[in-house]
């Protein structure tokens, strides 16, 4: 039994038991040997996260020699999402795989401080508007937003994180069979050879996997308390912002954006590029971008666009930002809060015994197979630069593990679906309709609401997560459209502002691009589960009996 009320114990007995594959150095695994229990994973994690200065032992999940005495194929450095997809598919192979991270659990950043908590305050997001919009009808309360504290659900967040990292551990130990050591940082030696702890591993090959980190600019005052990335808010945020200014234009900037706007904490983005104009967003349709950069300023978020900032001021603590406009006004704004959305760059310090070739921006260089100019190490994930996305990542892991198991397998990640949070779920796949018109006699397209309806009264559309707006505030029930080559009939973008789109997208994106393409009257033909979030299938019924297809 684990005392959880004396952590101390419940860790020390806790880290005995995790070397069931294999005794930790000091040989010191529990009697019983049975594998932690997903819970068990928790506690020893919120431990170990909660006091890292007298838990800086590694946990060590490795086989010995009698289990297993194969060289490593491959030592994965790094175990978030590249490190751990890279490895469970090594392993299911058959091959043998170390995996690394200075974290206490797999699964990196993402359930960490990215992804997982993006989407927490992306939902949060959507609720508090909706509370917002909706307050004094129906059921819905007087909006009071002292109530929506960023602090406390930061705070939320940081309660309940332990989860998906304990379920990464227990699932990559028990079914997915990989070995692996954490809370400790691997010292790269050379291009076969890493060091954890004092101990030596070989392998036939290294994947670099640990990611990037928010770039700051270099302006005076970024350090002061107060200047905040998507990863320290959640480590380091100690008081209640009142007002916010977000440095930057880059997705993370509109979707935390949206999520301190809706808490009630006003909100400022000073961009240079137009929001979703930026060089690592494309295929961006200008239709679905005027919506939703209308609809976040319509929820009362200020967008400076062009503004060039000059100085965080303060004097410890953040109190302003100073920046100039585009016609050359020096302008200080009021704020306790700055949030830092500019984008991120790898640090390969550590890799310096590998004289890795890098981009100009920093990125490591590595081929379609994601060989680097190391033949025997690969690169995965951020390292590699933008997009930045979930997808990318596990799937370069898997390529590097593929082609280290003797494949030849290439990886191209330059297409693929995309998506973002504001106070919606804004999903686009494909071409927008200005790159295909720029490629294409024949454009037509399906909108909702269409260019020449007034959207304040169009109810459409209406759908999952939207219908309360649709009834209430017509404009507020999103936007979508499909952008059709009218002499093939071929679907070449689809384009989505709603709610509960995104599983959809993964699919259209899919369709799309198989070399035979996907029509208008292949969507025709789906079973739709009416009312569906995007209404294509409805809508390209309606159109598809047309031998030659106009808008719609
Ligand atoms: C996702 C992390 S939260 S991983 O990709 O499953 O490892």
């Amino acid at each position: 039994m684990i005392d959880v009320r004396n952590p101390s114990d419940g860790f020390t007995s806790l880290r005995a038991r995790i070397g069931e594959l294999g005794p930790t150095p000091n040989d010191d695994r529990g009697a019983d040997g049975a594998p932690l229990t997903v819970g068990e994973w928790v506690q020893l994690i919120d431990e170990v996260v909660a006091h890292p200065q007298r838990n800086t032992e590694a946990l060590w999940n490795v086989a010995t020699p009698e289990q297993d005495d194969r060289e490593y194929d491959a030592i994965f450095v790094g175990g978030g999402a590249s490190g751990r997809f890279g490895s469970a598919y090594l392993r299911a192979r058959g091959g043998r795989q170390l995996t690394i991270d200075a974290w206490p659990f797999l699964g990196g950043s993402c359930p960490h401080q990215a992804c997982v908590p993006h989407h927490l305050f992306s939902e949060c997001a959507r609720e508090l508007d909706l509370a917002r919009h909706m307050q004094g009808r129906l059921w819905f309360p007087a909006f009071d937003d002292k109530r929506a504290s960023i602090a406390e659900i930061v705070e939320l967040f940081k309660a309940g994180r332990s989860y998906p990292h304990a379920i990464m551990n227990w699932q990559s130990k028990e079914q997915l069979d990989m070995e692996f050591i954490l809370n400790t940082p691997a010292t790269v030696i050379d291009e076969h050879t890493v060091e954890v702890e004092g101990q030596r591993f070989r392998a036939r090959n290294l994947v670099l996997c640990t990611g990037a980190r928010t770039a700051y600019p270099d302006v005076p005052g970024i350090t002061a308390k107060g200047v905040y990335d998507f990863a320290s808010l959640i480590e380091e945020l100690d008081y209640e912002p009142n007002r916010c200014v977000i440095i930057g234009g880059s997705k993370v900037a509109l979707e935390y954006g949206s999520f301190f706007q809706a808490t009630g904490c006003k909100t400022t983005i000073l961009t240079r590029s137009p929001l979703m104009e930026t060089a690592s967003l494309h295929h961006v349709d200008t239709g679905l971008r005027e919506y939703v950069v209308s609809m976040m300023a319509d929820r009362g978020i200020e967008i400076l666009v062009g503004a060039e900032v000059l100085e965080v001021l303060g004097n410890g603590h953040v109190t302003g930002v100073r920046y100039r406009t585009p016609d050359g006004r020096v302008v200080d704004i009021d704020t306790d809060f700055v949030f830092v959305g500019t984008g991120e760059r790898p640090d390969l310090r550590m890799y310096s015994p590998l004289g890795l070739a890098t981009d100009e921006r920093g990125f490591v260089v590595a081929d379609a197979t994601m060989r680097t100019s190391v033949p025997s190490v690969y690169a995965a994930g951020d390292l590699l630069g933008p997009p930045m996305e979930m997808f990318k990542a596990r799937k370069c892991g898997v390529a590097a593990a593929r082609n280290i198991m003797g494949e030849h397998y290439e990886f191209d990640f330059t297409e693929y679906p995309d998506f973002l949070h504001t106070t919606y779920e804004v999903t686009w796949c494909g071409l927008s309709e200005a790159e295909a018109r720029q490629r294409y006699s024949n454009v037509v397209k399906i909108q909702m609401p269409p260019d020449d309806a007034d959207p304040e009264t169009f109810a459409l559309p209406a759908a999952e997560g939207s219908m309360l707006y649709a009834f209430t505030r017509p404009v507020l029930s999103g936007w979508l459209k499909l952008v059709i080559d009218g002499d093939s009939r071929k679907i070449l973008g689809a384009h989505h502002v709603g709610f509960g789109a995104k599983d959809a997208f993964q699919y259209i994106d899919y369709l799309i691009r198989q070399p035979q393409g996907w029509t208008i009257d292949d969507m025709a033909e789906l079973n739709e589960l009416f009312l569906n979030p995007e209404h294509f299938i409805q809508l390209s019924r309606l159109r598809a009996g047309q031998r030659d297809l106009v808008n719609m």
